[in-house]
């Protein structure tokens, strides 16, 4: 069996992850949802390091470790464990709803976070930008009025959803960057009613409890 730096030798699923990976609190939430049990490692040599890419081709975070098999991608790794661990089961049992839950996934990671991900570079006080702050106000608000309109399509289930833990995550991060750069954000009603909806499972409600103070804290240290 290969070992991955980090990795103990017994049988346990390993996430590489940084605490305040965004895509990391995503797969977090299908863990605790599934009750799996996990072990988290952080990018050895660091984030973005050729350490890491000598492990994880991509550099991606998250990358799971699982025996032999190394995955990057939160979807694929996402995908996988639904496969293998089937209960409770987070994508509908018909193909249209499967493939309509998969496209709001792919919404998320290739539309909506993009938009928010813009503004990362621009955290730090001395590298604040009030027109990129409006752009992206803009253009987040747009996705969000998208995402109502997408959801409008997806068959309405009292299960949590594959793509719903995308979204968590990044409401969390528009709440939080909203006083500290002054966006200005429209959130559809629809689309609050919705939010709540996932919020109440305790896997992403115990995820963003803790996932909330831990961006607090580290948005006070920039
Ligand atoms: N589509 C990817 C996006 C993940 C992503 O962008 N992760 C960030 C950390 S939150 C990262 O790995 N950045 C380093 C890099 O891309 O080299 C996924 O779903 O895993």
């Amino acid at each position: 069996m290969h070992r991955y730096p980090g990795v103990p030798p017994f049988f346990m699923l390993t996430v590489y992850t940084l605490p305040i990976s965004l895509y990391c609190a995503k797969l977090r939430i299908l863990l605790r949802h599934k009750k799996l049990a996990w072990q988290e490692q952080l990018p050895p040599g660091g984030y973005g390091s050729d350490e890491y890419k000598g492990i994880v081709a991509s550099g991606n975070l998250p990358a799971l470790v699982d025996g032999d098999l190394l995955l990057a991608d939160s979807e694929a790794i996402a995908e996988y464990l639904n496969e293998k661990y089937p209960d409770p089961a987070m994508l509908p049992d018909d193909i249209i709803g499967r493939a309509k839950v998969r496209e709001l996934g792919r919404f998320h990671d290739t539309r909506l976070e993009p938009a928010l991900r813009k503004l990362f570079p621009h955290l730090p006080t001395d590298k604040r930008d009030p027109d990129l702050t409006a752009t992206q106000s803009v253009e987040i608000s747009t996705r969000l009025k998208q995402l109502e309109t997408l959801l409008k399509d997806v068959p309405a289930s009292n299960e949590l959803m594959l793509a719903d833990c995308g979204f968590a995550i990044t409401f969390v991060w528009i709440d939080a960057l909203t006083p500290v750069l002054g966006l200005d954000i429209a959130w559809p009603q629809n689309l609050i009613a919705w939010r709540q909806k996932i919020e109440s499972f305790p896997a992403v409600a115990d995820e963003l409890a803790d996932y909330r103070s831990k961006l607090t804290e580290w948005l006070n240290g920039l």
